[in-house]
């Protein structure tokens, strides 16, 4: 099917899951009508979920039919049906190396920053001011130098691309921690000072509504501070 005809969606999905939350950008930002079904983590999975998703895993779309999952692949698939300012195509001008520079973004926060977080989160408290200079570092080292010509957004852009849409969800989660005193203040302090480009960008990213509109903070503080219980009573 063209990309001119709305496509029929559903999107399987739990809000609470950052995984799951780079569908909800991806689909705002492509400006894609969805129908949703959400999946109680808490149990387990059912036996149509399970037909629908081997791996019991969330986000999954339903996409004319066609079942898509793992949230890189899904997020990566409606970038390509639907051209936006999400991402150029590789046969555009420009578009590979674009490509590559998101890539290349995505990689850098996923692995060298947003994996330090959650060990930080688990941590003693006489730990965590020492893994913060860390997490800091790494924003200092791998994501400040690839910022410096946002315009808010990644490359430019004047709206979200795919690296919002890939990083987004956790970028609400790292600004919020701090907050809900999961996290040293010293978080925000130093990466206001250490690293501005990548703090002028989150807080752009953290405000848009294709980024934030399932977002809500209370809740997502009272859902971690029960996780992190269950997870120290282990
Ligand atoms: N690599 C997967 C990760 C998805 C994932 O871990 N989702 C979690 C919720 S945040 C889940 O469905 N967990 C269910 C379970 O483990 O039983 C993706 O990117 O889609």
């Amino acid at each position: 099917m063209g990309s001119n005809e709305t496509p029929e969606i559903i999107l399987y999905t739990n809000h609470y899951c950052p995984w799951a939350h780079r569908a909800h950008i991806a689909l705002a930002a492509l400006g894609l009508p969805f129908k949703e079904e959400i999946i109680d983590l808490s149990v387990p999975r059912t036996p149509e979920y399970l037909a629908v998703n081997p791996r019991g895993l969330v986000p999954s779309i339903s996409y004319n039919g066609t079942i898509i999952t793992e949230s890189a692949i899904v997020a990566q698939f409606l970038t390509d049906a639907h051209p936006s300012a999400l991402e150029k195509a590789s046969s555009a001008e420009g578009g590979a190396l674009e490509r590559a520079k998101i890539n290349f973004f995505v990689d850098a926060f996923m692995s060298k920053v947003n994996g330090q977080v959650l060990p930080l989160l688990r941590a003693e408290e006489s730990e965590k001011e020492a893994l913060v200079e860390k997490i800091v570092q790494a924003v200092a080292k791998e994501v400040e130098p690839l910022l410096k010509d946002a315009g808010p957004f990644f490359g430019g852009s004047s709206k979200v691309t795919l690296a919002e849409v890939l990083t987004g969800s956790f970028i609400l989660r790292l600004l919020t921690y701090p907050k809900g005193g999961f996290a040293p203040e010293s978080l925000t302090t130093a990466l206001e000072t250490k690293t501005p480009h990548f703090w002028k960008w989150a807080n752009v990213v953290v405000k848009d509504k294709n980024v934030n509109y399932i977002w809500n903070e209370e809740s997502f503080i009272e859902k971690t501070k029960l996780r992190l219980k269950q997870v120290a009573a282990k």
